[in-house]
């Protein structure tokens, strides 16, 4: 019973620290992850993007995959230049530096939600489970904000 009671209690503790980081965000004892967003997909698209910024609360980590509901073939995507075209290439993992951070955003780093299993609605969340390699799993729930969104 006591014991029982305890544990509610710790896990209220720590449900109210992860709280200030809202929806679109979440903390784990290494990582913190915040102003995480999808954008809206028109109905005949059949992949979309995902974005945030993962900042290390002390050592280097990896982002090296991710899964969710929404999709079926989950990709890392950078953009790079090639000859003056904007074209977007798988990688391997996203370094998130020690004490730094790793900036996924439009035009360069993001998630690549392919093959979705139904359409990004604006003002709906889309929850990820992110990969990492020390950290392990971090599921967040990301809102969709419009087609254009920046951030
Ligand atoms: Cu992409």
């Amino acid at each position: 019973m006591t014991s029982r009671r305890a544990f509610t209690l710790a896990l209220g503790a720590a449900l109210c620290l992860a709280a200030p980081l809202g929806a679109q965000g979440t903390a784990t004892e290494t990582l913190e992850i915040a102003g995480g967003f999808a954008r809206a997909s028109p109905k005949v698209a059949s992949a979309g993007a995902g974005f945030m910024t993962i900042r290390s609360l002390g050592p280097a980590d990896r982002l090296i995959g991710f899964r969710s509901p929404i999709c079926e073939g989950p990709e890392l995507h950078t953009h790079v230049n090639e000859n003056g075209m904007m074209r977007m290439r798988e990688v391997e993992a996203i370094e998130i530096p020690a004490n730094g951070e790793a900036v996924l955003e439009p035009g360069g780093l993001h998630l690549m939600f392919i093959d979705l299993a139904s359409q990004l609605v604006e003002g709906e969340t889309v929850e990820v489970t992110l990969q990492f390699e020390q950290a392990g799993e971090v599921t967040l729930a990301i809102p969709v904000k419009g087609p254009g969104a920046m951030q």
